[in-house]
């Protein structure tokens, strides 16, 4: 009866949407047992069962040893059932059953940390979404098959802490040094959302009472040390349980709700119901451990996760192609969220910058795929940009369009129609249409197919008629496997500005479908179409997709005055950041002047910093090399772009001149009492010290060292000693060796230690490979493999040329012991083909030779696809 756990997998099994079929039992009742032991783990589960449609009893089950089988307390025997690597089939199956199996697994070896898998010495914990309940118990392992679960934990007194979903029912002791704890969930739900903790941790506790008077237990468990860095996390979760009520009407429904921190993840979080369980590096908080913009990241993965209870977890998927419905909602949902948080338009900024720096490339590469895919080889290969970030855009076009009451009239239609269910994004448009009472049906389209769509516009003035035309085109490339590709529902939203004045011009026009007067959006969904306002008196300086309303590739014919004056007048903050953006793009990429540039920046940077210095550290943001390189579709050579963009930094440092030390020496984060104020008098001090550095001026050492020294905030120190390690200042070495004396049992703090290394503009093969072999570098946390590769990717120059050798020799261990991190540390290299040769050839080769050794499905269907070009 034992199957080997190593059999190859099938790699041609390509799964289709249009072969979904219901699932032929209903699983009304699971009860499981999970009894952990140092070497092995005993699972018994007793599933009761209903027929719900004809066909086979198929349980899938994967590296699972069977010990025993029964049906309505018979024993089975091999004749009475199939059993291959995936599936225990029961032939002859009754109309209702109780079915009991007993399984041995071993999270002590599971190095995938999918299933039920041992984190370090003193924690085991589960990560079943996707699919990894089926390596803890043989299960219709599919997110329509809801079911109440009732959990009983067994392990070792050593183990304290034994937590599952729901609430807890009994607890007691086995013999002398083992106990247990029987945990039942009253909410139906799939498998992917079932968690179980086996450890020995620390526990922060709070309460919150509801809108409907539930007063909820809030626990956020860690190890002992770390309690003191998750009281941002407990606060960032009360203001979520209130902001769902408030914006969305939804409390939160069981008695208890708890967070666990665990250091070796694989992605942020997970949203299992009511027992979330995180990566450290998404819940521990504390400005003296951590950077600004990882305080701003905990805050909205706690939000995301909540947010799932309702979008995700009470509503769930039909099946994992419609995995955007849960995850673009909720992205959305965090965004909004944290866009409340601090200012809005420094949140969209960094959104939309997130956008364009992930998505846009992967939907412009052989990666790309429609935000509901038609079909896959292995799911975990599609929790992408995509999915995730392209899914929050096509919710906000969709609110965008409708306003705040007819969004929140189509959200509540949604809950009420499909509480308890698991539905399709058709669903999700229906209940948002009917509710609204706006048909959204045409935003499907969004859903269904690939590509940035390229929004072309020009503007046309007409002075004798003193009218303004606005002609618009879309288009998008085509795709080999989605061949089909229709125009989409683009909302334009628009602001028409006068030169000289800098006013906004009253728009007129019956085809805006919000205007507020001055400001107002264009839903445009066909090929073509124009636009037309009447009652105005000068050529405009036209504002176009303000606040990012569409997530296309927009070509205007702005003039680069046109751009300067948009930073100066936008009041809206992102289209400012975008006037700054594509000017310097136009400079970088298509060697435009940048004297523009530096005069407009020059002039509106003193009043913005006085105004916003968050936001002004935003301006300040010139295009990464990484982002720049993605714009590139041949020829590309990494090269090139660093030394225009580095000369562009050096330039700018000059013109700022003396400005860069006052600046530096007039801002105090310690006066500013709002955090957000804070953080951006942070950010804006950092940039100022490198801009000095840029200048040549090595008082800047003293000033960092001085920096590094006074502060305990982490996002000054690090900022000051990337500043020291990354100009090889003569206090760099001496500054490296205290922050790793002083973070080195501080995991999250040294991975930054790791990264800032790996990061060093003058990174080689040696450098990297001493990081590897750093006594802290450690394989089995993916956090710290991704503080390596994360530093190689922010230089392009060194990630495609030593870097190369680097990720395929991660990918090829990888593979093996952690594939779903292994396939996605590739995605990074997928416009490989891009490259000018000899460097592509080079790369190509390099993922030939990768792609005929590996055997995961993760790795050989990205390599598969990468290499398809
Ligand atoms: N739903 C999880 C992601 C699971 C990823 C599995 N490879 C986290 C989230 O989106 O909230
Ligand atoms: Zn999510």
């Amino acid at each position: 009866m034992n199957i080997s756990a190593n059999a190859t997998p099938a790699i041609d099994s390509t799964i289709y949407l249009k072969d979904y079929q219901k699932p032929t039992f209903a699983v009304e009742h699971i009860d499981l047992d999970i009894q952990v032991h140092a070497d092995h783990t005993r699972v018994l589960a007793k599933l009761q069962m209903q027929r719900q449609s004809a066909g086979e009893l198929c349980l899938l089950g994967r590296d699972l040893q069977l010990v025993a089988v029964r049906i309505n307390g018979r024993a089975l025997t091999e004749k009475d059932y199939r059993l291959d690597t995936e599936q225990l089939v029961i032939l002859d199956a009754p109309e209702q059953l109780l079915l009991e199996t007993e399984v041995i697994i071993h999270p002590e070896n599971n190095t995938m940390l999918e299933g039920l898998y041992q984190a370090g010495d003193n924690l085991y914990v589960t990560q079943n979404e996707p699919e990894g309940f089926r390596k803890i118990t043989f299960y219709p392992d599919r997110p329509d098959v809801l079911s109440v679960f009732t959990t009983r934990v067994e392990a070792d007194k050593t183990f304290p802490v034994l937590l599952a979903n729901g609430n807890l029912i009994e607890t007691g002791t086995v013999g002398d040094n083992r106990h247990y704890a029987i945990w039942q969930d009253p909410t139906k739900k799939p498998s992917y959302l079932f968690a179980c903790v086996i450890g020995d941790l620390a526990v922060l506790r709070d309460h919150y009472v509801t809108s409907e008077g539930r007063d909820v237990a809030l626990e956020i468990y860690a190890v002992e040390k770390d309690i003191p860095k998750c009281h941002i996390a407990m606060q960032a979760l009360k203001h979520s349980m209130r902001w769902d009520e408030e914006h969305y009407g939804r409390p939160y429904d069981l008695d208890n709700y708890m967070i666990v921190a665990v250091s070796q993840f694989n992605m942020g979080a997970m949203e299992n119901k009511g027992l979330n369980i995180f990566n450290t590096s998404c819940v521990l908080a504390d400005e003296a451990y951590t950077t600004d913009a990882a305080i701003m990241r905990v805050q909205s993965v706690i939000a995301h996760e909540y947010f799932h209870n309702w979008t995700g977890n009470r509503i769930t998927c039909r099946d994992w192609f419609q995995l955007c419905l849960k995850e673009g909602l909720t992205v959305f949902r965090d965004q909004s969220f944290s866009e409340d948080l601090q200012s809005a338009a420094v949140q969209r900024i960094d959104d939309v910058a997130v956008l364009k720096a992930h998505q846009f490339p992967e939907d412009a590469g052989p990666l790309s795929h429609p935000p509901r895919p038609d079909h896959f080889v292995e799911i975990n290969n599609f929790y992408t940009a995509t999915v995730y970030e392209k899914g929050a855009e096509i919710n906000r076009m969709m609110a965008t369009l409708l306003g705040k009451e007819k969004y929140r009239a189509g959200t509540d239609e949604y809950f009420r129609r499909h509480d308890g269910q698991a539905v399709t994004v058709e669903d999700w448009i229906a209940a948002l249409s009917a509710g609204s009472t706006v048909d959204l049906s045409a935003f499907l389209t969004w859903y269904n197919q690939p590509g940035t769509p390229k929004l072309e516009v020009r503007g046309h003035y007409n002075a004798e008629q003193q009218s303004y035309r606005l002609d618009f085109k879309q288009s998008l490339k085509a795709h080999a496997k989605y061949p089909d590709l229709k125009p989409v529902p683009i909302p334009v939203a628009l602001a028409l500005f006068n030169p000289h004045t800098g006013e906004k011009y009253t728009l007129q026009h019956d085809a805006l479908v919000e205007n507020n007067q001055t400001e107002a959006v264009y839903l445009f969904d066909q090929a073509e179409a124009s636009l037309e306002f009447k009652g105005i008196d000068q050529a405009p300086v036209a504002s176009l997709l303000r606040n990012f309303s569409a997530p296309v590739n927009l070509d205007f014919n702005y003039s680069d005055q046109d751009l300067a004056l948009l930073l100066q007048y936008e009041n809206n903050g992102f289209n400012q950041w975008q006037a700054t953006q594509t000017l310097l793009e136009r400079i970088l990429l298509n060697d435009h002047p940048a004297q523009i540039y530096f005069d407009a920046i020059t002039a509106t940077l003193p009043s913005i910093i006085a105004r916003d210095p968050l936001l002004a550290s935003r301006l300040l943001d010139v295009p990464s090399e990484s982002y720049l390189g993605s714009r590139i579709d041949e020829h590309y050579q990494p090269e090139m772009i660093h030394e225009k963009r580095e000369a562009l930094l050096n330039q700018l440092a000059k013109v700022l001149g003396e400005q860069c030390k006052t600046i530096y020496l007039s801002l105090d984060p310690a006066t500013e009492k709002d955090f957000s104020q804070a953080m951006g008098v942070r950010a804006l001090r950092n940039i100022m010290l490198s801009l000095i550095a840029r200048q040549g001026d090595l008082s800047v050492f003293e000033l960092a060292a001085q920096q590094f020294k006074d502060s305990q905030n982490m996002s000054e120190r690090l900022g000051a000693l990337k500043i020291l390690v990354w100009n090889n200042a003569s206090q760099a070495q001496d500054a490296l060796a205290a922050f790793y004396q002083q973070y080195q049992d501080e995991a999250l703090a040294l991975d930054q230690w790791f990264l800032l290394q790996a990061s060093h503009p003058e990174a080689d093969v040696q450098s990297i490979q001493a990081l590897t072999e750093h006594p802290d570098y450690d394989l089995k946390t993916p956090n710290r493999i991704r503080a390596v590769t994360g530093g190689l990717n922010a230089h392009p120059v060194h990630a495609w040329s030593f870097g190369v050798a680097h990720f395929i020799e991660l990918a090829a261990y990888l593979d093996e012991k952690n594939p779903i991190v292994g396939a996605r540390l590739l995605q990074s290299l997928s416009r490989w083909y891009t490259l000018a040769e000899p460097q592509r050839s080079t790369v190509q080769q390099a993922l030939q030779q990768l792609q005929s050794k590996v055997q995961s499905k993760n790795v050989v269907e990205t390599l598969n696809s990468m290499l398809a070009v």
